[in-house]
């Protein structure tokens, strides 16, 4: 899990890259690593995040068969029906692919509860790390799917869900192998979403459509699939911006980038997948430097995190800390380490709020423009590093120094992600 304060982090990350690029993994930065890093990758079209079995392996055919051979004992076998029918209609619905569910004789995917040993040579391992397993397209066993039956089963959030394991699973049975794109249900990380709000992800739709083309029919055309942010898209922005224990952490949408100021690229997560307790589109955020906390913002609330753990008694109200009630949002928030001052932008106003004292400071709201000139009165994000604030605007930051009062420079927000 999340470990912010380990040393090795750095030699973690460097091993991470190592192995992505098929360097030797050393976790110092050898000639051949710093090679990589130099290397510009903006403008280069990106290459799919999705991944097929070697050598296109599918089905030949588009109307498949299943069969529940048996249940769990967590959850009714209406409610394993429900969940397995909806997992499948995950895949028909942006394919020409048609799943038909059999009661006897052999179906290409045969679908069990089994624990340890179930008859296969891959034993499952009890509870947690392994949940489930697919075997790719293939007659005979190809296509089977096992659920271990040493997890607890839900429909809900506790345990493993049902239906999105079971929708993973069929990803494989169908021939996709995981992704690298976190937004992607292929991503090999179980991130627990209300199934009611499930959706594929743009990548998962590319990778089974590259296998089995689109549907004959599109019946109603929905909302497009959700895509997970690009680092060199131009108009990429961030809802909120926060320094994080020597690394720098960007908010968009449900994900968050993590920048170690050593790297060269940052590292792309759902928020959820850390911490699943906190909204998503926040509005602001702000390290507490010297009580060692991240307090996110959204609406008139926030939460205060430390580690992966929001703080007992979160969410509060953000008039608190003495902004009025008549403020129901805030565009940014940074927290500045020599002074201990948080400043919260809202509209074209600014407050002032002293961590020590925890009161807000006399004379605010004061204008934006009278004492940040240069900066633009709709802000995104800000945080502070080595005394120079980052604003963000749009697809574009500015750098201003706290001490001289001046703006430094301005750049594109793709830079410091790493495009
Ligand atoms: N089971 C693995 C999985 O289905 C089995 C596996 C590991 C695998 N590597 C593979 C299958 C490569 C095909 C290709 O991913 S698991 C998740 C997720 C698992 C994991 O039990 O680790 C889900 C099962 F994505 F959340 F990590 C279901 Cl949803
Ligand atoms: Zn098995
Ligand atoms: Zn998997």
């Amino acid at each position: 899990m999340l470990n912010y304060v380990s040393k090795s982090s750095l030699s973690k990350k460097i091993r991470k890259m190592q192995k992505f690029f098929g360097l030797e993994i050393t976790g110092n930065l050898d000639s051949a690593t710093m090679e990589v890093m130099e290397k510009p990758r903006c403008g280069v079209p990106d290459v799919a995040e999705y991944n097929h079995f070697p050598g296109t392996i599918k089905w030949k055919k588009n109307k498949i068969t299943y069969r529940i051979l048996n249940y769990t004992p967590d959850i009714s076998s209406t409610k394993v029906n429900a969940a397995i029918k909806k997992a499948f209609k995950v895949w028909s619905d942006v394919t020409p692919l048609k799943f038909r569910r059999i009661f006897e004789g052999e179906a290409d995917i045969m679908i069990s509860f089994g624990a340890q040993e179930h008859g296969d040579n891959y034993p499952f391992d009890g509870a947690d790390g392994i949940l489930a397993h697919a075997f790719p397209p293939a007659a005979g066993i190809g296509g089977d799917t096992h659920f271990d039956e040493d997890e607890t089963w839900t429909m809900g959030s506790n345990g493993y869900n049902l239906f999105l394991v079971a929708a993973h699973e069929f990803g494989h049975a169908l021939g996709l192998a995981h992704s690298r794109d976190p937004g992607a249900l292929m991503f090999p990380t179980y991130t627990f979403t209300k199934p009611k709000y499930f959706r594929l992800s743009q990548d998962d739709v590319n990778g089974i459509q590259a296998l089995y083309g689109g549907p004959n029919v599109t019946l109603h055309l929905g909302p497009p699939p959700p895509r997970t942010p690009e680092k060199c898209d131009a108009d990429l922005s961030f809802d909120a911006v926060a320094s994080l224990r020597g690394e720098i952490l960007f908010f968009n949408d449900k994900f968050s980038w993590r920048r170690h100021p050593q790297l060269p690229e940052a590292e792309l997560n759902l928020i959820h997948a850390f911490w699943p307790k906190i909204p998503t589109n926040i509005d602001a955020a702000y390290e507490n430097v010297k009580r060692d906390f991240l307090v996110v913002i959204k609406g008139n609330k926030y939460w205060a995190i430390s580690g992966i753990d929001v703080m007992p008694g979160y969410p509060k109200y953000i008039h608190r800390f003495g902004i009025p009630k008549s403020v129901r949002k805030i565009d940014a928030a940074v927290h500045i380490r020599s002074t201990s001052k948080t400043l919260f932008f809202a509209g074209g106003q600014y407050w002032s709020y002293d961590e020590t004292k925890r009161a807000m400071d006399e004379g605010y709201p004061r204008p934006i423009a009278d004492d940040w000139p240069g900066i633009p009165g709709r802000l995104d994000a800000a945080f502070e590093q080595h005394g120079n604030i980052h604003f963000f605007s749009g697809p574009i930051y500015y750098v201003f120094n706290i001490n001289e009062q001046r703006m430094l420079r301005i750049g594109r927000i793709n830079q410091l992600v790493g495009c």
